[in-house]
């Protein structure tokens, strides 16, 4: 590697001399089929799984032979057939994955264990203290190893924590811990293989300290300037691959001769396998399949026995179709208020999708804060209807990690705005893992969001922009009770990440007539509200009830209105529609100006319809301040407090 490195042939790496043992240890020490999330320096994790060395070489090339279709470096790629979980840059998150895995082996009973990686600098990282927490309340069975090899880049153990020993920290999450020798082949092998039959045994978590050295720069360019020599030289006499050698030879296993052979086998063995992988194509761009594949395909829908599937088509098979009731759907409705029809859409999911696990804070016999899984732990039971600890990041994570081995998962953050401290496993990870090496991400995250209940900056935000932003989740925004029970449906049916916006003062201020069959709306798909020829109003969520409550009361003008539903993709072609009806365009959001998807709409408009425009698109949004509390200030700050002047303003133009 670090002759193909210095011969420019491959890509970044990070160098693993000196800590070998660690990963190949651990890596045998695994069945084959249980998943290791390795880090950057994890190469013998690779190579202990037996993935061809021509197919890594060609990955380290970036090219679209390798493993990640030239679009990861070096290691940040992953393999499910190998069952390893490509890294993010993040480090940390990697363990929460881990969590989630294992918690997929409990619930199927399998004995079978996960095993995560990190470095010393890592274990400073909150993912770290999350996913051990979770591991330890859960009782997961699940390795954590930490690699600790002295250096972060170039900052000592010193400057990094003010422990003793990292493992110490085990008992601190009520688990227990081990410090072995990193360069120890052998000790590594025999303690992660012990550790693994404790893990399964005892259904609970591990926390391994491998004591090593890092013999060379953190990656080749940063040299090692900032470590003595002392210690390299002193690390030098331990080296892991040595000194087995020299075991072997003590103990009559193998000759000198042998090593010889096996030397010269590997090396021979290493030239032919680069040979075949410097054979790539140049890497060719073809956008579309750049842009499919940052979305996992869904499988064609196949009728489960005894329920009864309705689609967007079922319930509005007139495309003109107004409002939001079940126009020409004859089958059995209730009046249910939103909340009562995410609850009903959640519940019937459960019943279809017996791999749905629901997690989130104060979920199960509390019922949430909200109260929409109230009675669901009765029903279904604590294993899949699971309360977590206050960890958003590690939920988000293991939730990833129920994906891995197949389950779909709900988690309910407690209020939108806490999804901050989950941000980065959602936009980094969730995200872009389809993208990256063709995992899917099966997971929903239902997000009350909102103002308008005074309940100040950190209980009313409207946060659905950051995730508009990211390429690889969807984004679904419902503003009646038969979209959300529908929209919440195909949420859960889709195998991709959607995050899930519920408007917590629409919960049990909204209600309808919605159908008491399991049904979806379609994902992707706006909602024409009503029929008008003078403005449209381009809306979602509270927006829509504050367009309509307009139009009510302004029967003079001629209003149209578009419910978007789905924010991430849109709809563009009932945007379109909207645009060419009246020819004069408002969008409407609750979420703040500057950078909201307002901008975005209104830009694709000009871009795409400025032909069928008579008038600037205007956008009516909420101040740009963070939510007030007090109710006045809230009143002033929320969009509708401007509407009626920002439609003046474009009738009037
Ligand atoms: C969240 C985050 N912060 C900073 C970095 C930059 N970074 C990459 S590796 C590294 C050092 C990691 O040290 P350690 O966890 O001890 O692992 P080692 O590289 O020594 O194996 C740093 C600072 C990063 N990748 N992610």
């Amino acid at each position: 590697m670090l002759i193909l490195l210095r011969q420019g042939k491959i890509s970044k790496w990070f160098s693993g001399i000196g800590q070998e043992a660690i990963a190949v240890g651990a890596a045998l020490a695994l069945q084959d089929d249980e998943w290791i999330m390795p880090l950057h320096r994890n190469l013998g994790v690779f190579t202990s799984r037996n993935m061809p060395l021509s197919k890594l070489f060609m990955q380290w090339q970036g090219a679209q032979e390798g493993y990640s279709k030239g679009r990861e470096r070096s290691f940040h790629f992953g393999s499910r057939e190998h069952h390893i979980c490509g890294m993010i840059s993040h480090l940390g998150p990697q363990l929460a994955i881990a969590d989630g895995v294992a918690l997929a082996h409990k619930l199927k009973k399998e004995n079978k264990v996960s095993l995560g990686f990190t470095g010393e600098g890592g274990t400073s990282e909150g993912d770290f203290h999350e996913a051990l927490n979770v591991a330890a309340v859960w009782d997961l069975p699940v390795i954590f190893l930490i690699e600790n090899n002295g250096y972060g880049l170039s900052t000592p153990t010193r400057e990094q924590y003010r422990c003793i020993s990292l493992v110490d920290r085990a008992k601190g999450y009520g688990m227990e811990g081990v410090q072995i020798d990193g360069n120890n082949l052998l000790q590594v092998y025999d303690t992660i293989k012990g550790i693994r039959e404790y893990c399964i045994k005892h259904q609970k978590p591990y926390l391994v300290e491998a004591i090593t050295f890092r013999m060379r720069g953190h990656e080749e360019a940063s040299g090692t300037k900032y470590i003595p020599q002392e210690l390299f030289d002193l690390w030098e006499k331990k080296d892991p691959v040595k000194n087995y050698e020299q075991y072997l030879l003590a103990q009559g296993v193998l000759s000198a001769e042998e090593i010889e052979n096996i030397k010269n086998e590997t090396k021979n063995k290493i030239e032919q396998e680069l040979a075949i992988g410097m054979n790539i194509r140049p890497v060719i761009a073809d956008t579309e399949e750049e842009l499919n594949d940052v979305y996992a395909e869904r499988e064609v829908r196949s009728q489960k026995s005894g329920v009864r599937i309705l689609d967007n088509s079922d319930l509005h098979s007139d495309p003109t179709a107004i409002g939001s009731g079940p126009d020409s759907y004859r089958g059995a409705t209730s009046d249910l208020r939103l909340i009562d029809a995410i609850k009903q859409g959640l519940h019937q999911s459960m019943e279809v999708h017996e791999n749905l696990i629901l997690m989130g804070q104060d979920i199960a016999e509390y019922g949430g804060a909200f109260k929409i899984t109230d009675g669901f732990v009765t029903e279904f039971g604590k294993s899949r209807v699971r309360n977590t600890p206050i960890c958003e990041s590690a939920i988000v994570g293991a939730a990833l990690g129920l994906s891995l081995e197949g389950y779909k998962s709900m988690m309910e953050m407690q209020f939108a705005d806490f999804v901050t401290v989950g941000f980065n496993q959602v936009v980094n990870n969730l995200a872009k893992i389809h993208y990256r090496w063709g995992q899917q991400a099966d997971v929903v995250i239902r997000m009350p969001t909102g103002g308008g209940v005074g309940a100040g900056p950190f209980h009313s935000q409207s946060n659905e922009a950051w995730f508009v932003h990211t390429p690889g989740l969807k984004v679904v925004y419902p503003s009646t009770p038969i979209d959300a029970k529908g929209l919440l449906i195909a949420a859960i049916n889709d195998p991709n990440p959607v995050l899930f916006f519920e408007h917590k003062a629409l919960y049990r201020s909204v209600s309808g007539a919605v159908p008491q069959d399991y049904y979806e709306i379609e994902i992707g798909k706006a909602r024409h509200v009503m029929e008008g020829d003078e403005i449209s109003i381009i809306t979602y969520g509270s927006g829509v009830h504050w367009a309509e409550d307009y139009a009510a009361e302004h029967s003079e003008i001629s209003i149209d209105i578009l419910d978007l539903r789905t924010l991430l993709p849109l709809d563009y072609i009932a945007i379109r529609d909207a645009v060419q009806r009246t020819g004069k365009v408002v969008i409407l959001h609750e979420d703040t100006l500057t950078g909201g998807i307002g901008g975005e709409i209104a830009a694709w408009i000009a871009e795409n319809c400025f032909n069928l425009l008579d008038a600037p698109v205007m956008r009516c949004a909420s101040l740009d301040t963070p939510v007030p509390c007090s109710v006045e200030l809230e009143n002033n700050f929320l969009a509708k407090a401007r509407l009626g002047e920002t439609i003046n303003k474009l009738l009037s133009y």
